[in-house]
């Protein structure tokens, strides 16, 4: 079970003004947004600054496994959509770093954060690409998550977060229907790009539905961000809603989800119906958070070491800025 720094801060919640916490309640039960100048409780600025600046991270880091395939993309049209989704990932950071940045944290804390090993990023990106099926699979599978998880946080009760979640989702949704088309390619292919297809499936399949997080009774975060509205629903909701709606794509595609215990029960969601499926390897999952992921080294290594080399660039943009300053006050 993980403690958090929110746990810790719990109590310290009781020590806030009691008028004020009821009154920013009440607005996040009537779903108002909140802003940047509103007062918020200290665990709210601080659940948010950790969800927001991880989920930057993830874009920023998200750009590594496509990025190595720029390159080896095998035709000049796949290589310019390849190109144009890397960089609307970059975009997707930025936003995102603003974002956490109005809640009073700096960018460059939170980059540091990352390079330190103290923030986290998605365990999906500490996976390798090794075949290009792996970039048909994380358009459909790892965007497709991403989609169904960013979709209610459009709704979220932060409002620079929400407002940047609505670009956002627009463009995952354009990233995930080229990830299925590079699927589709492949599954209607030659019998050995059939099989990189379900290979690459069958490697991407479990580690997408990490993706969503730990189960409920094991998120020490999700109740509490349940009751701010910071999320809209909960880890094992999302995770059912994406095996409902991927299953059906995989059947269509001609490939096979690589889950044994995978069966529809008519019964499940209030009669609606819905997917029973195995269990996931949560071993798996909490070996990856705490940086043990096949890649997570060299994931580092890229984000350090392009830290370093872009230095010149801040240095430059900083001397800038202080002439323009000494300029405009001359
Ligand atoms: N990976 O209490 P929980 C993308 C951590 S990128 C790593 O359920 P919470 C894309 C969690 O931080 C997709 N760590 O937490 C980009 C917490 O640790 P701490 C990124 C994970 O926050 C490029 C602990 O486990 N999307 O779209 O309520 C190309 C307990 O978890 C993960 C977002 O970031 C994980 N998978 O819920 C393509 C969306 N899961 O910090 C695609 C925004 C959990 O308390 N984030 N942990 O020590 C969220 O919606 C929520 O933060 C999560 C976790 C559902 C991810």
């Amino acid at each position: 079970m993980y403690t958090t720094e929110l746990t810790k801060t719990a109590k310290i919640e009781n020590l806030e003004d009691p008028e004020l916490l009821e009154a920013f309640e009440a607005r996040v039960a009537a779903d108002e947004f909140i802003e940047p100048n509103d007062w918020m409780p200290e665990a709210y600025r601080r659940t948010l600054t950790r969800q927001i600046s991880q989920h930057a991270h993830s874009e920023i880091v998200g750009m590594l496994p496509e990025g190595n395939w720029i390159s080896r993309a095998p035709s000049l049209r796949r290589k310019a959509i390849l190109l144009a989704k890397v960089q609307d990932e970059a975009g997707h950071g930025l936003y995102l770093y603003c974002a956490a940045e109005t809640l009073g944290t700096s960018r460059e804390e939170m980059i540091l954060a990352l390079h330190s090993g103290k923030a986290k990023y998605s365990t999906i990106f500490n996976y390798p690409t090794l075949t290009w099926a792996d970039i048909g699979a994380i358009g459909w599978l790892v965007d497709g998550a991403a989609i169904m998880n960013q979709v209610p946080l459009q709704r979220t009760s932060y409002g620079p977060y929400a407002r940047a979640m609505v670009r956002i989702c627009k463009e995952e949704s354009f990233h995930q229907r080229q990830g299925y088309e590079i699927m589709i390619a492949l599954a209607n292919g030659t019998a050995q790009q059939k099989r990189m297809a379900q290979d690459a499936l069958n490697r991407w399949w479990w580690p997408s539905l990490m993706m969503f997080g730990p189960p409920d009774d094991n998120s020490p975060n999700t109740a509490q961000s349940m009751r701010w509205r910071i999320k809209r629903e909960t880890n094992d909701e999302l995770r059912q809603k994406f095996v409902d709606i991927s299953v059906p794509q995989a059947e269509f595609l001609g490939l096979t989800v690589p889950d044994p215990d995978l069966k529809w029960n008519e019964a499940k969601d209030e009669g609606r119906g819905g997917y029973d499926f195995g269990a996931v390897d949560w071993e798996e999952f909490y070996a990856v958070v705490r940086g043990e992921g096949p890649v997570a080294k060299e994931r580092m290594k890229a984000r350090r070491d392009a830290w370093d080399d872009g230095a010149w660039v801040r240095d430059a943009a900083a001397a800038y800025e202080a002439k323009r300053q000494q300029r405009l006050a001359a």
